[in-house]
């Protein structure tokens, strides 16, 4: 019966969606262009904007050119990923940070951009990982992970936020409550805290606590309020008990004034953080009521207003920013989610159980005029958040909203019952919205943020600079550092490794300090070494340390991964393994005999792409 139900339910989307289609077509050529002509970039043209998705249970950021939907990379940052040579071994600063926080995995929710003077200035880019508690940081000029915190007293990093407009502190939610005392027999109701982060030091300066759980950041645009929405603030321990009260709450922190309670030492100190709680420091927080388990919560572009979209109540409330007084509580439709903005003055709410987006008008919500709403479009299916370019910022550029969605069911080639992650992106340049086109990803953004090419391309760096652990072309070496140690200091250019072969001890523990030290952008080299689990790949620049065992007596060809010139399959080395007990000579290894200078005859081939 539930079966047959389901089918029936599919084949209807399935009607609907192929409908929709031919709508699609049939109108595309009403417009200005047509649909493909919007998304189209000619090859070896560039895209006018980067954006950032979160990789949600992938634990990284995936980088998508807008307005062509082209994946660009993915950028590893709580899970160790070979093919770009992050985190995989022991050595690397980013894996013994992460296995030091909580593991080798994460699940990312929410990138925010660095900004300055409130425009975003292409320096950081922050995001939560919800399951361990932690908040990375990406380099923009590398597209790197360079910090990985953990937040004390806290559990469920969830929603975060950048303090507009100089990015004073990052803001992140615990969404998951504890008992206040860290204690599991205390009785007492559980908590959460709003950690403030030092985005340039990565540590938590302070942590504000409420009395309930944190969800979704936001901050107004002159740095006074930091926003949340609270869920529970029933503080049940189950679900049915957190879904009690009618109205929940979007919980203002006044961020001066926090900063003079620290400053007055009124924080109790926890884990080396002081931890303010507005029970005891009054005028610091301040609770609006909004219905019912609210989930997103954005601001305005102009900062005069903070919506909180209801989720289990179909509406969105409007929120005064100087007043914390609610202003208006517009009904959108069923199940909204987040809120974004044009730069005409019109807000689109997602709407989850109507698998739609709704376009409207602020003003208009304020006002109270019956005809708010201006559009809406169907969604391909059960959107989560939506974000138009720029939205999040003060200057919304209105040309593209993107619509990250939940499931994407029938809209790509089934390949299994675990189907893509569906991205739409919609054109909302006119009045009308126009569904553009639908791009799917590994599993499974959940937020996205923008930037213009024009801003961000210019600071991405070329190649890496060589820090004082490179080593540099004519200084490599082979040396026995100790009874069962040794140094392997390799450099790597194309299409050849020096040394291209070397002699180790059964029983040795072999260090390879490994340079690319190639000076021109995308040659890439890798370093694979069959059966002692080691693979990493290094861009022009980089220098990665790693430490194996010698492993079985034989012949172990290290070899290049990244295809790199017609020399590509050549660029390979010999690490010989002697037994332990072998009678063989071994050359001396404190002369590094059996390296070779700068290899000979081996002509410069160029890239082969
Ligand atoms: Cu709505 Cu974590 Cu932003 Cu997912 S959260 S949708
Ligand atoms: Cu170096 Cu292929
Ligand atoms: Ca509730």
């Amino acid at each position: 019966m539930k079966t047959k139900k389901l089918a029936l339910f599919a084949a209807g989307l399935a009607a609907a969606a192929i409908g929709l289609r031919m709508v699609g077509c049939g109108s595309a050529r009403s417009g200005r262009t047509t649909a493909a002509e919007k998304v189209y970039v000619a090859p070896g043209e560039l895209d006018k904007y980067y954006a950032f998705l979160s990789g949600g249970q992938s634990g990284s950021v995936f980088v998508v050119g807008i307005p062509s939907c082209r994946i660009l990379r993915e950028i590893p940052i709580f899970e160790p990923r070979a093919a770009y040579g992050y985190a995989v071994h022991d050595g690397d600063p980013r894996r013994a940070e992460l296995a030091a926080t909580g593991g080798l995995w994460g699940d990312t929710h929410h990138p925010v951009l660095s900004e300055k003077n409130g425009v975003y200035d292409g320096r950081y880019l922050w995001i939560n990982d919800l399951s361990n508690g932690r908040l990375g940081r990406v380099r923009l000029d590398t597209f790197e992970t360079d910090r990985i915190l953990k937040i004390p007293n806290l559990q469920g990093a969830h929603g975060i936020a950048a303090v507009s407009p100089d990015t004073k502190y990052i803001v992140v939610n615990g969404e998951f409550e504890q008992p206040t005392d860290g204690l599991v027999t205390n009785p007492a109701p559980y908590t959460s805290v709003v950690a403030f982060v030092d985005p340039e030091k990565m540590e938590v300066k302070f942590e504000v606590r409420v009395a309930g759980n944190i969800d979704i950041a936001d901050t107004s645009k002159d740095g006074r309020y930091a926003f949340s929405t609270v869920y529970n603030l029933e503080q049940g321990k189950e679900q049915n008990s957190m879904m009690v009260f009618d109205r929940d709450a979007v919980a203002a922190i006044d961020i001066p004034a926090a900063e003079k309670a620290v400053a007055e030492g009124r924080g109790e100190i926890r884990n080396g953080i002081p931890i303010l709680d507005p029970a005891e420091v009054p005028g610091i927080m301040t609770l609006i009521p909004v219905p019912k388990n609210p989930h997103g919560v954005n601001v305005t572009p102009d900062g005069k207003y903070v919506m909180a979209s209801g989720k289990l109540s179909p509406t969105v409330t409007i929120i005064d920013t100087k007043t914390l007084k609610i202003v208006a509580e517009p009904e959108v439709g069923l199940g909204p989610l987040h809120t974004t903005f044009d730069d005409r003055g019109n807000a689109f709410t997602s709407l989850f159980l109507d698998s739609q987006v709704v376009k409207w008008n602020v003003q208009k919500a304020v006002k109270g005029a019956p005809d708010y709403i201006v559009d809406r479009i169907n969604i391909h299916y059960n959107i989560g958040h939506l974000q138009a370019v720029g939205g999040e910022t003060m200057h919304p550029y209105g040309d593209y909203l993107l619509a990250l969605n939940k499931l994407s069911k029938d809209q790509y080639l089934p390949v299994g019952p675990d189907m893509p992650e569906a991205q739409e992106l919609i054109d909302i340049s006119g009045e009308k919205m126009r569904m553009l086109a639908s791009f799917p990803t590994p599993p499974e953004p959940h937020d996205a943020v923008f930037i213009e090419a024009k801003i961000l391309a210019p600071k991405v760096k070329q190649v890496f600079t060589p820090g004082p652990e490179a080593i540099a072309a004519g200084q490599e070496s082979v040396v026995r550092t100790g009874p069962h140690e040794v140094t392997v200091k390799m450099t790597m250019t194309r299409s050849a490794y020096t040394p291209d072969h070397f002699e180790v001890r059964e029983g040795d523990r072999v260090t390879f300090q490994l340079t690319n030290v190639e000076t021109i952008r995308d040659m890439i080299h890798g370093f694979a070494l069959p059966d002692h689990d080691l693979n990493v790949a290094l861009p022009p620049g980089y220098t990665k340390t790693i430490t194996v065992d010698a492993g079985k007596p034989g012949v172990y060809w290290y070899y290049c991964t990244n295809f790199c010139s017609a020399l590509h399959l050549e660029m390979r080395g010999r690490m010989l393994v002697q037994p332990r007990d072998s009678n063989v000579a071994i050359p001396d290894w404190k002369a590094a005999q059996n390296v070779k200078g700068p290899v000979q005859g081996v002509p410069s081939t160029g890239a082969a792409r």
